[in-house]
């Protein structure tokens, strides 16, 4: 909104028979908007905007908002010891709470260190705000110091960014920055903003609205596309709802749940949809995927309608593309249109937000298909059923180390689903996927998109900042860990008492893996050396009280129980457990990379018996609708003597 006029030009238009009010000119001026610096603009913009915690570390091109920043008392800024870790910090604190994760950084160096997060963030839809520091405007494409073009490495990274060169742009450019990283399918924004744009000065004049004329998201669903859906939902024998992330950014859980329950449809939870839906209910079949639970992974591949939900059919779900789901017709809801049909054809396309297609699908079933609602869907759930009861998630004990999935099960059982669990990238996070109970959305943070080893430890500071009241654990891998511990420092000196479960294998475990599977047991270059009978380097525990955290490390199962128990005890420091589990632990349930879904192995060498009995369940769910004279499937509303 444009500033207030000033009344000064008036007053010489008065009657003269008007009382004179005589207004000094400096009070004048003071009606006027307030002048500030851009650096102040820059703080007093975070404060409008209910920011009240940023992640940061300063240098030379960014010391002018440092200084404002040392004065405000409405937002906290926590001095990161690696720019990363401030980036997935802000990750960590948007993903947990929901709110707007903020970080901030110096040109160049500190600029570029940021650029793993902020793919990350890109990857994983998460709200978020990067200020970096840039040159002097003047000195722009010269190679000066610390100079680095950072608009232009992370426009292809980010979901915007933006260059400010001048201080008056600055309040108009954070509001519009808040709300392209807020708002649709949320990302992370970057907004450089030269040294001469922050000394500067200019009136603060605050739009109440951003100026984004071309940024127009859509929310609401297309009545046509609900309820062909609902038609299709109706109709199916064997539907599945493919659940991806986009639930949990709309904060679309009670919907699903209602959706779910109304239908008796089952659901499966990718890796960042984990919580989305509770995993004790009983409709739901865990995760899909190349580390997914037989259930999941076989719904999808013998079902004949996908409701995929706020998900991208990523290849790590899929496996080979074009056998992928070989039977299903697909319906795509997301809040990005360029991700339906992205990699797999659909049927009914809805853009719009996931919380209201779930709310307008049930209310168009209920008030369209009632019917439809009644079903019990039997031969299919038998057939479901049948594999949750032959292949839950298991894994064999290792005897004498302590066994991983034994260590991340305790941890989510004595620790509970109040929790929030942030993951590194590795085995240990597939079995941290696998074996913690999610109860609820936001619980579950890792990095899912980009694969970041090092999310964890930063990720849970965050967390723990935006969630004080939680109990936070990072489950971590010895490789991962290796890469951003050093924000235990962080933690330490500013009160975050996370807790850190290291899964110390020993070795860069998932590619270990790979080795043993696919390259002969040819071990190249991934033993790390931090594990049992190895020198141990770092020592992990040393390292952790060296950063003033308490340290344990636990080496047999029959102890794990009780360093969680004191870790649990412990809200003064940050803890750090080191658990040591031997190297040749695998994850399974796998399909192997660009191979089948149908060929997923339960564990090595086991491939699940479609055949036979459970198969002509499956099947059988179709005998049981019929079919027409000319051979197509009778629908469901024809059978039951509804619509059609
Ligand atoms: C930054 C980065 N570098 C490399 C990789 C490739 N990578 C994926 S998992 C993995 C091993 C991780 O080791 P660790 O943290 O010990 O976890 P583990 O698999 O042993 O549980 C590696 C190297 C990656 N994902 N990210
Ligand atoms: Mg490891």
């Amino acid at each position: 909104m444009a500033a207030k006029p000033s009344t000064a030009k008036d007053t010489g238009t008065q009657p003269a028979s008007a009382p004179v009010t005589a207004t000094p000119s400096s009070i004048r001026r003071n009606t006027g908007p307030e002048v500030l610096t851009g650096a102040q603009a820059i703080v007093r913009s975070l404060e409008k905007l209910e920011v009240d915690t940023v992640f940061g570390l300063p240098g030379g091109t960014i010391l002018p908002t440092y200084d404002p920043l040392f004065e405000t008392d409405k937002i906290r800024h926590i001095l990161v010891r690696h720019e990363q870790g401030a980036g997935h910090a802000a990750e960590g604190y948007a993903a947990a709470s929901g709110k707007l994760g903020v970080c901030i950084a110096t040109s160049g160096p500190g600029a570029t260190n940021l650029i793993t997060a902020l793919a990350d963030a890109n990857m994983d839809s998460v709200p978020m705000l990067a200020i970096t520091g840039q040159q002097a405007s003047s000195l722009l494409g010269t190679d000066a110091f610390q100079e680095a073009d950072i608009v232009g490495m992370t426009m292809p990274v980010t979901k915007h960014s933006f260059l400010v060169t001048r201080a008056e742009d600055i309040p108009g450019v954070l509001v519009n920055a808040h709300h392209i990283a807020t708002t649709g399918r949320p990302g992370p924004v970057l907004v450089d903003i030269t040294k001469d744009a922050q000394t500067g000065t200019a009136p603060f004049v605050w739009p109440e609205e951003p100026a984004l004329p071309g940024y127009r998201p859509i929310l609401k669903p297309h009545a046509k596309q609900i309820r062909e859906a609902a038609r299709m939902m109706s109709e199916a024998q064997r539907p599945v709802f493919y659940i991806g992330g986009g639930v949990i950014r709309s904060e679309a859980e009670k919907e699903l749940l209602r959706l779910a329950e109304a239908t008796n449809i089952p659901v499966v939870t990718t890796l960042m949809a984990r919580g989305a839906f509770p995993d004790s209910h009983q409709l739901h079949l865990g995760m899909p995927g190349m580390h997914g639970s037989v259930p999941a992974v076989t719904a999808f591949q013998k079902a004949d309608l996908l409701i995929a939900i706020g998900a991208r059919f990523d290849d790590r779900v899929t496996g080979k593309l074009d056998s992928f789901a070989p039977n299903a017709q697909v319906i795509h809801a997301d809040i990005d249109p360029a991700e339906i049909g992205k990699n797999r054809e659909v049927d009914v396309a809805i853009v719009g937000d996931a919380r209201e297609v779930l709310a307008e699908m049930l209310a168009e079933m209920r008030s369209k298909f009632p019917k439809a609602l009644e079903r019990q869907r039997e031969p299919w759930w038998r057939f479901l059923n049948r594999l949750k009861e032959t292949y839950p998630l298991g894994y064999e004990t290792h005897g004498e180390l302590c066994d991983p999935q034994y260590v991340i099960s305790r941890i989510s059982a004595l620790t509970g689903p109040e929790a929030v669990y942030a993951a590194g990238v590795g085995q240990h996070q597939m079995w941290a996927a696998q074996f913690i109970d999610f109860e609820r959305p936001k619980s579950w943070l890792n990095s899912g998109g980009l694969g970041t080893m090092g999310y964890s430890v930063p990720a849970a500071m965050g967390a723990k900042v935006g969630q004080p009241d939680r109990v936070v654990w990072a489950i971590d891998g010895d490789g991962c860990f290796q890469m951003t511990n050093q924000e235990l420092a962080t933690c330490a000196l500013n009160n975050i008492p996370i807790k850190v479960a290291i899964i110390n294998n020993s070795s860069l475990g998932m590619v270990r893996q790979w080795q043993t599977l696919f390259y002969d047991g040819r071990y190249s270059n991934t033993d790390l050396n931090t594990g049992h009978e190895t020198i141990r380097i770092p020592d992990f525990t040393k390292l952790a009280e060296a950063y003033g955290c308490e340290a344990l490390r636990v080496d047999r199962n029959e102890d794990v129980d009780a360093a969680i128990e004191k870790a649990l005890s412990i809200n003064d420091r940050p803890v750090v457990l080191d658990f040591t589990v031997p190297p040749d632990a695998m994850v399974w349930p796998m399909v192997a990379a660009g191979v089948s879904n149908d060929e997923i192995e339960y564990a090595r060498g086991i491939r699940p018996e479609f055949d036979g009995e459970g198969e002509e369940e499956a099947e059988s769910a179709i005998a049981e609708a019929g079919t027409n004279e000319d051979g197509t499937v009778r629908s469901v509303a024809q059978i039951e003597g509804g619509l059609e």
